[in-house]
């Protein structure tokens, strides 16, 4: 639009009428009885029409057969709601908002109706969806590729305090956004042997599969900012070929008659809720091979349609590989070429190496997935013979390099003997791809050190580091409105299109009536997220008190465990001096255990206690609050962000690979406490050392102190804070009901505190005391949140996405 603001020149009335006749012909209702839900499907439709149009001129233009494409491989997309993104990017959502209002109806509930896409369990899985989101907005022809969990996440309750988990049922109503393409099936194998045939004088393998299963494609288009392109998010569910066994229906054997299909369409059933920890579960392979392998025949096939060559391949294709979930693509692929089309090996080989790049999300050793060699060979056989001899190749090659170092062919080797011999998927992945990417500096040079330290000496280029994004379109502008508006009054509109443009922001740090205003939009937003914590938690919270968020999957290694150890002392200085001046606080608490990870179920509980402990004892006066959110899922991100003050990210050091609600949050105004660790170090190195609060040990400290064996009890010994605190919890003060319920993890912590919690303690109590030492000076702190916000442009998805399309897919976007 002329003056760049999206809205401007929409045709409400035009508008009002398609979402009028959507509620009428798709869902079958009247104004006078829809209920909100009619209406948020009615509304979808109306605005899915209007991305399809751009889809479908973008699949007849040369956007079709663009000369590169970006598959992106990923077992998990954590998409969230999807209206306000399709609304935003459209610039349409105060024009629906008007016209959903002359009809009576209010945009905000609507937008509520919506169940969260919530098909990923953290950071990898958010990583995506920002990824695909920036990839449509400067135009990066992109396929995100994935499966369509009939349940995603499971959804958090609370009982007693303990996590209960309940399945997640987002398709229950339907998904207004997808394309159901039965047609676009693919056959996917599993088991059977191999037949070595004679072609020609050359032995031929021919996968001989026992049993198959179709892959059907769900298709959602991913609209760009400012609608300029879509792209598609394509979804695979899995379909047994013979929908009921008509014999044993015949013989009265109603549950027998559908058990095939149940066992071969549980392949899509749910999303594994584990977010560090590989499953072991031949049902989690299963479904690495479907999406892997209907991905690639489906690339395949459009690569043949539009080129007729798979030697071209890595020219016109890229295939990003999200973690290792999907690199049994690589295998896959050699299969493909080799057998299925006959290329010759080597060349095959570097076809495939020329096609996939690989992104390393995690250095925990339990989380880098390998696979039983027995089941692979069980499942996979032709694969494993693959896998087999690459690992042949790759071994002759490294000894050529470095004769008689058996250590390092131990390393590098694709299997690991010992303990059961194991497939190494992140070797696998390694050995598959051109680049291979680490997501923060610090975690990519961690890489080079440790997990691929012999990998990335015998390939020294292949490791690059891609820091890690956000996009700002949902983690500003749709989700903090307030401070979005306040933004453009001050650097312009163009700050829609240019984060960098925030930028302008450091010389008017200082400006008072800047200052005022934000505090005042923070407030509000504050406000909002106070109404949730009493409707949820039953806890009233002063929106004037500092707002202290720790919200993430619940991880030892996340240190929850060590904000409520500051917690319970601050508790204790309270009381202990109840007539100091405190400064009010609220410490709000959000995340998902996995379902099996005992300890982190506990910290859970811990956090609970607590906070009912605090919460109502009357001497602290309500000035310290503690509040647990539970099910915490992208739409509860979306109000917690932009109403927090601090921003927790205090893992140990070396430990969290990157991190992304850091970005969110800093870009929210929020200040940052944390230790030097994943993207920390960078938002540190761009808000500069005044406008953070860091503290605790280095990754280097934390490795040196592990291997001297680090010893908790002298250091709770020297901290009488720490000790007053631990004797609380292991005695029961906030357990009363159960005594001895904390007694373990407090024994445990001091016998082996792998997280260092006990380490740190000290630095992060003072360094929360330097915090609440700002926060009285309220102009000292708005200056810094500006800063924050004002140097956050850099940590844009668009950016990461820049650098991935020039690095290491050789892709040019159109736009950005
Ligand atoms: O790269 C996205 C995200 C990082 O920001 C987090 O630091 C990291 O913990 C997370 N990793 C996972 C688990 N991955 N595996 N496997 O979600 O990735």
């Amino acid at each position: 639009t002329a003056d760049g603001t999206p809205d401007a020149g929409v045709d409400v009335t035009k508008l009002r009428k398609e979402i009028l006749a959507e509620l009428t012909y798709s869902v079958g209702r009247s104004p006078e009885t829809a209920s909100v839900r009619d209406w948020f499907v009615a509304t979808a439709l109306a605005v899915r029409d209007r991305i399809v149009d751009r889809w479908v001129i973008e699949h007849d233009s040369e956007h079709a057969r663009p000369k590169k494409r970006v598959y992106y491989l990923s077992l998990e997309f954590l998409i969230g709601r999807m209206l306000f993104d399709a609304l935003h990017n459209l610039g349409l959502t105060e024009a629906t908002r008007e016209a959903l209002a002359g009809l009576g109806v209010d945009l905000d509930q609507v937008r509520g109706a919506e169940p969260d896409a919530a098909l990923g369990n953290g950071g990898l899985g958010r990583l995506a969806a920002c990824f695909m989101d920036s990839m449509a907005s400067i135009g990066v022809p992109a396929f995100g590729y994935g499966i369509r969990y009939d349940h995603g996440l499971f959804r958090q309750g609370m009982r007693d305090g303990w996590q209960q988990e309940y399945p997640e049922d987002w398709l229950s109503f339907g998904n207004p956004w997808e394309f159901a393409h039965p047609e676009v099936d693919y056959p996917i194998g599993f088991g059977g042997y191999v037949e070595q045939v004679n072609d020609g004088g050359k032995p031929k393998h021919i996968w001989r599969p026992a049993e198959k299963v179709e892959a059907v494609a769900f298709d959602m288009p991913v609209v760009g900012w400012r609608g300029r392109h879509v792209n598609t998010l394509r979804l695979w569910s899995a379909r047994a070929p013979d929908p009921i066994s008509l014999d044993a229906f015949n013989r009265g054997d109603y549950v027998g008659a559908l058990a095939d299909r149940v066992r071969i369409e549980s392949i899509s059933k749910v999303l594994y809720p584990s977010d560090e920890t590989p499953n072991g579960q031949e049902l989690r392979l299963r479904q690495e091979f479907m999406f892997a392998s209907a991905s690639l025949q489906d690339l395949v096939r459009r690569h043949i349609e539009d080129y007729g060559d798979l030697r071209t391949l890595p020219d016109h294709v890229a295939i990003q590989l999200n973690d290792t979930h999907p690199s049994i693509a690589v295998p896959e692929l050699m299969r493909i070429l080799v057998d299925l089309h006959d290329l010759p090996w080597a060349e095959a080989w570097q076809i495939t190496v020329a096609t996939f790049s690989y992104t390393n999300h995690t250095l925990l050793p339990e989380a880098l997935e390998s696979w039983p060699v027995s089941l692979m060979e069980r499942l996979l056989p032709r694969h494993m013979q693959i896998i087999y001899l690459i690992n042949a190749l790759e071994l002759e090659g490294a000894r050529g390099k470095r004769p008689g170092d058996d250590a390092l062919l131990a390393s590098i080797s694709l299997i690991e003997e010992g303990g059961g011999r194991r497939v190494r998927m992140g070797v696998l992945a390694f050995v598959g791809s051109h680049k291979v990417n680490g997501v923060s500096a610090l975690h990519t040079e961690l890489m080079k050190q440790t997990v691929f330290r012999d990998l990335h000496g015998l390939h020294p280029h292949r490791i690059t580091n891609k820091t890690n994004g956000i996009t700002f379109r949902r983690w500003l502008a749709q989700c903090n409105p307030r401070m979005t508006q306040i933004l453009i009054d001050a650097v312009g509109v163009e700050v829609l299109d240019d984060p960098s443009r925030l930028e302008r922001l450091i010389p008017m740090a200082r400006d008072s009536a800047l200052q005022e205003a934000l505090y005042a939009a923070k407030r509000e937003n504050k406000m909002e997220l106070a109404r949730i914590v009493a409707d949820r938690n039953d806890v009233w919270v002063d929106p004037d008190a500092l707002f202290d968020v720790q919200i993430k999957r619940i991880h030892e290694y996340k240190r929850q465990l060590l904000n409520i150890l500051e917690t319970v002392a601050i508790y204790n200085a309270m009381r202990a001096q109840p007539m100091r001046a405190w400064m009010p606080r609220v410490k709000i608490f959000a995340g998902k255990a996995a379902a099996s990870y005992r300890q982190a179920k506990l910290i859970i509980k811990l956090a609970n206690d607590v906070a009912k402990v605090v919460n109502s004892d009357p001497t602290v006066r309500g000035l310290l609050k503690v509040a647990f959110l539970p099910n915490y899922n992208v739409s509860l991100a979306e109000v917690i962000i932009p109403a927090a003050d601090l921003s927790e990210q205090i893992s140990t050091a070396g430990m969290e690979a990157s991190g992304t609600g850091n970005m969110k949050l800093a870009l929210n105004g929020a200040l940052t406490i944390g230790t030097l660790d994943g993207a920390n170090v960078e938002i540190k190195e761009h808000v500069g050392d005044d406008h953070i609060f860091i503290f605790g040990l280095t990754a280097q400290e934390v490795e040196a102190r592990k291997r001297k064996g680090f010893d908790a009890r002298a250091a709770v010994d020297a901290s009488p804070t720490l000790k007053q605190v631990l004797d609380a919890i292991r005695d029961g003060v906030f357990s009363p009901d159960d005594p001895g319920r904390y007694r373990e993890l407090v024994d445990g912590l001091l016998d082996h505190d792998n997280f260092l919690v006990t380490a740190d303690f000290d630095a992060y109590f003072a360094a929360q005391r330097r915090v609440y030492k700002l926060w009285r000076d309220r102009a000292a702190w708005m200056n810094s949140s500006i800063i924050n916000t004002a140097n956050m442009g850099w940590f844009s998805s668009d950016r990461t996405i820049g650098e991935y399309a020039s690095e290491i897919w050789d892709v040019k976007p159109t736009l950005g």
